[in-house]
């Protein structure tokens, strides 16, 4: 049988596109809560989380992982509907790094 050459198409390889998930500061949330949010839902050890939570708190805001678009938002959710539970003001924004 004969074969015919069939050229290979180059696979189409797409970036995937990731989101950073932000956390904010504010003049209420206690450091140990923050921590704490940040071992919970971003897997931080204690070391990692106490250094994110300084840098927030001291420049403002400090990125905490960067996820797929549906994992991001319910990170973000999660860790809203948490705070609110705990009383905590924290808040937590998606940022799209994609445009
Ligand atoms: N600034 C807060 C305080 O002094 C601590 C804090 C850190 C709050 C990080 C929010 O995302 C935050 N109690």
């Amino acid at each position: 049988m004969t074969q015919l050459a069939t050229k290979k198409s180059k696979p189409i390889l797409k970036k995937p596109k990731t989101f950073e998930v932000i956390l904010l500061n504010d003049d209420y949330t206690t450091m140990e809560f923050v921590v704490e949010v940040l071992k919970r839902f971003f897997n931080k050890d204690a070391l990692a989380a106490e250094t994110i939570m300084l840098k927030i708190h001291i420049e403002g805001e400090a990125v905490c992982g960067s996820y797929p678009y549906d994992l991001a938002q319910s990170k973000v959710s999660q860790v809203i509907e948490y705070s609110r539970k705990n009383e905590q003001p924290l808040m937590c924004v998606l940022r799209d790094l994609n445009s």
